[in-house]
């Protein structure tokens, strides 16, 4: 297949370009280098050392004999340019990374909220409308998020995008098939809630083949085509707006930094590895919906941790200290998760779980490229409200870690 790849520079879209390169397919990159931006706004850099774009393909066809093509273009920004690639190229399936996907940078003042529903949505319709207008027929396979049901302990397992319900009518009850209510904690999560939205009505109106991939939150960091040459390794984020949880707490572990947990750590979240991340997307690929049908939504997760186990977990296989923090993010103390991911373990997923290997395998990349590391941008100081800000800034654990720093 000739597969455009939006967002190919990214944490996913790297390794998901080359393990998609590697089973034959055509890629071609579509990326505005927009992440690589936010790092200089921000002042932190990749743990990782990352080559330029161009280069890191070139290394994969040194390596493979494997072409990978790099297109510069803002989704969000360059409507013309985006259907003239497509009338161009004309690509039979089209994985959609392009998108602001930190919940904190979101958070951080009304201009990174601005930037974000901007950034996020124009892209997301951009292409809705682009595809439609150049009459293309690809499998569109967008990185949804968890994110978008919420977190809300309602006792029953979230199921894969659709909520089956009864409504009272006049005459008598009806059930209806309904999107699952979405409940967004942050800008972030609530762009992918408007994407949902955008999907169903392009799939009904002008029947474009849809899958939405609501993923948990990614960790690891190599995969078997990224360990294949130095400078093919993907990009890993530990400072406190773009890094992830479980990888924070493995970077933090490798520098002898306290692992740092929001409130109580009583927030459950969904998980998947790096490896099946890219695993799942091939198999989104290879189930393509037909037109007309409705949007396919698949929850592309594997286990669930809430977050102070996952402390405790690294503590034990590090000897790490762990820090109590106050939560700058406005959500529950406490929740329950249960996921269902029956549709992708149907297709032949086998799961890669949390084991002591896999975590040691990450701190020993840590560890490699701990002198990269800028220990004041560890914490993590987006904060939802005013009130968290000022929270946050008091505490006096916080400012304990300004002296680890
Ligand atoms: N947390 C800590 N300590 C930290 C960092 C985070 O306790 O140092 C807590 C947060 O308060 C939160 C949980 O860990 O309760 C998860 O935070 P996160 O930064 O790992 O994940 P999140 O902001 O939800 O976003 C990430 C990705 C996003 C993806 C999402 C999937 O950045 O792109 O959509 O995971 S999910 O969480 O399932 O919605």
């Amino acid at each position: 297949m000739k597969i455009a790849i939006l967002g190919g520079d990214g944490f996913v879209g790297w390794p998901t370009t080359l393990h998609l390169s590697d089973q034959g397919h055509e890629v071609h990159i579509v990326d505005n280098l927009s992440r690589r931006w936010i790092d200089t706004e921000l002042g932190v850099q990749s743990l990782t050392p990352m080559d330029s774009i161009q280069e890191r393909c070139r290394i994969w066809h040194q390596e493979t004999g494997r072409r990978l093509h790099f297109h510069l273009l803002n989704l969000a920004t360059e409507y013309e340019r985006l259907k003239g690639w497509l009338a161009e190229h004309k690509p039979d399936a089209i994985v959609h990374f392009a998108e602001q996907r930190a919940a904190p940078y979101s958070m951080k003042t009304d201009r990174h909220k601005v930037y974000t529903v901007d950034n996020n949505v124009r892209a997301t319709h951009n292409l809705l409308a682009a595809l439609v207008e150049t009459g293309i027929d690809a499998h569109l396979v967008h990185l949804g998020t968890m994110g978008v049901y919420g977190y809300s302990s309602v006792g029953a397992p979230i199921p894969e995008g659709y909520l089956d319900v009864e409504i009272d009518t006049p005459s008598g009850k009806k059930e209806q098939e309904i999107l699952y209510p979405t409940r967004p904690g942050s800008v972030y999560h609530m762009t992918k809630s408007l994407d949902q939205i955008l999907f169903q009505f392009y799939a009904q109106n002008d029947g474009l083949r849809i899958t939405d991939l609501h993923q948990g939150i990614v960790w690891g960091t190599h995969t078997e085509q990224t360990r294949r040459h130095e400078q093919l390794i993907n990009r890993f984020d530990y400072d406190g707006d773009y890094g992830t949880v479980l990888n924070r707490f493995l970077i933090q572990a490798a520098i002898g930094y306290p692992l740092t947990v929001h409130g109580t750590g009583g927030q459950t979240r969904a998980f998947i590895h790096i490896q099946d991340s890219v695993r799942c997307i091939e198999l989104a690929l290879g189930d393509a919906p037909k037109a007309g049908e409705r949007v396919r939504i698949f929850n592309q997760m594997t286990e669930t941790h809430r977050v102070r186990d996952l402390a405790e977990m690294v503590a034990r296989l590090s000897g790490a200290k762990v820090a109590m923090l106050p939560n700058p993010r406005k959500e529950a103390a406490e929740n329950d998760l249960i996921v269902k991911n029956d549709q992708f373990l149907a297709l032949g997923l086998n799961p890669t779980t949390l084991e002591d290997g896999l975590l040691s395998e990450v701190v020993e990349v840590a560890k490699k490229y701990a002198h990269r590391i800028d220990r004041s941008r560890v914490p993590a100081v987006s904060a939802w409200t005013r009130d968290l800000a000022r929270a946050v800034e008091r505490d006096p654990e916080r400012k304990g870690l300004r002296s680890v720093s």
